[in-house]
């Protein structure tokens, strides 16, 4: 029997020696030490060996299995280290101290002139307030005298949810909210309400080189006594002149919005053709920037506010159109389009 212990030995040395992979090496420890294996019989025959044979017999086999179980192990961990080498060997080279090719990012033109509104009208004592981009029916239209079947709905035609909120197609959706969180301070501190609500609108509309169909604003509002056109006239001329720090030419006219009482369309003079008529202005050397007027007596009423003790102005400043004026963006477009060509100039700087 020592004789079949031998040639088991000899015929695993012998295979061994040309196993290539671990799944190769995996077949021959079934193949040897598996349950059916070539040791396992060995050890199974133990029971017919004659007893005085049984110890040399027990020794030889155990050594055996012994070997054979180190030299799987032993083969195996060179096999897989040989497979790691092969593995490194294809990867790439890979330098941990060489510096990142990382491009800084930058903010987008229409954050740049946001922030910078807010700065100007925060320095002029505004609140910066923040509003919902889905509002109620209500809010959009009927606090801002704007009823059911109203034509003004025409032009402000948005998205509508299931469950008849809409996406703000302008920010004067915040207006009813404003004045409900300003009133007291108003009617018992006297505190003038004084805020600015920038926003994202939206709006069911044919695009072109100065609409969009997502855009921003940015709403203010101030609420006092004695609250005048000449009011609402010094502050967007101030705005206006630290945003460009230039002279710019702009024109008053009048306008019609149901939640002002009188309203007037804020023009400025195209920058990007100089007021000789281009697609980004309609052909008309002039875009519509920021329609303003005086609190219509209604939507201060909505409001919690006595349109008898109190009077204000409101403007609905088009910050995406400023953006365009302000960086000679000519197409609206591409303000939306998330083409860092487009995004990469600008900084904070600008
Ligand atoms: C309004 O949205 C009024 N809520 C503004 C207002 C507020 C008037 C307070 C009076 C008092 P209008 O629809 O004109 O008005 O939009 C205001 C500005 O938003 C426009 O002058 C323009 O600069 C910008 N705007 C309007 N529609 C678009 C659009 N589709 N794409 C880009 N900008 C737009």
């Amino acid at each position: 029997m020592s004789q079949r212990t031998n040639e088991v030995r000899e015929s695993f040395l012998l295979a061994i020696a040309s196993v290539a992979t671990v799944d190769e090496l995996e077949k021959l420890r079934v193949e040897y030490i598996g349950k059916k294996g070539l040791v396992t019989d060995l050890m199974k025959a133990m029971k017919d060996i004659p007893n005085e044979e049984k110890k040399s017999f027990g020794q030889a086999v155990n050594a055996l299995k012994t070997e054979v179980e180190g030299l799987i192990t032993e083969k195996r961990e060179e096999l897989k280290k040989k497979e790691i080498e092969l593995e490194n060997a294809a990867m790439p080279e890979f330098d941990v101290s060489t510096p990142a090719d990382l491009k800084r990012g930058s903010y987008h033109p229409i954050t740049l002139v946001q922030r910078q509104c807010e700065d100007i009208f925060r320095s002029m004592g505004f609140a910066v307030e923040d509003y919902s981009e889905i509002v109620t029916d209500y809010e959009c239209f009927e606090a801002l005298n704007i009823p059911k079947d109203h034509p003004a709905r025409d032009m402000q035609d948005t998205y509508y949810l299931e469950n008849g909120q809409l996406l703000k197609s302008h920010t004067s959706a915040a207006q009813n909210a404003i004045y409900k969180k300003y009133k007291d301070a108003l009617i018992n501190e006297g505190k003038p309400i004084k805020a600015i609500f920038p926003g994202r609108c939206f709006r069911n509309e044919a695009t072109d080189a100065c609409h969009e169909n997502t855009f921003f604003q940015m709403e203010g509002v101030m609420v006092d006594k004695d609250i005048s056109i000449s009011n609402l006239i010094f502050f967007m001329k101030t705005m206006l002149s630290e945003v460009f720090r230039k002279d710019i030419k702009v024109r008053l006219r009048p306008g019609f919005f149901p939640f002002v009482e009188p309203g007037f369309e804020l023009d400025i003079s195209c920058l990007i053709c100089g007021g000789e008529g281009c697609p980004s202005c309609k052909h008309s050397g002039w875009l519509e920037l920021c329609p303003c007027g005086m609190i219509h007596p209604e939507v201060l009423k909505a409001g919690g506010i006595d349109p008898e003790e109190y009077t204000g102005f409101a403007f609905g400043l088009g910050l995406t159109r400023l953006a365009m004026m302000k960086y000679g963006v000519k197409d609206i477009r591409d303000l939306n389009s998330g083409s860092l060509k487009v995004l990469d100039q600008f900084t904070d700087d600008n």
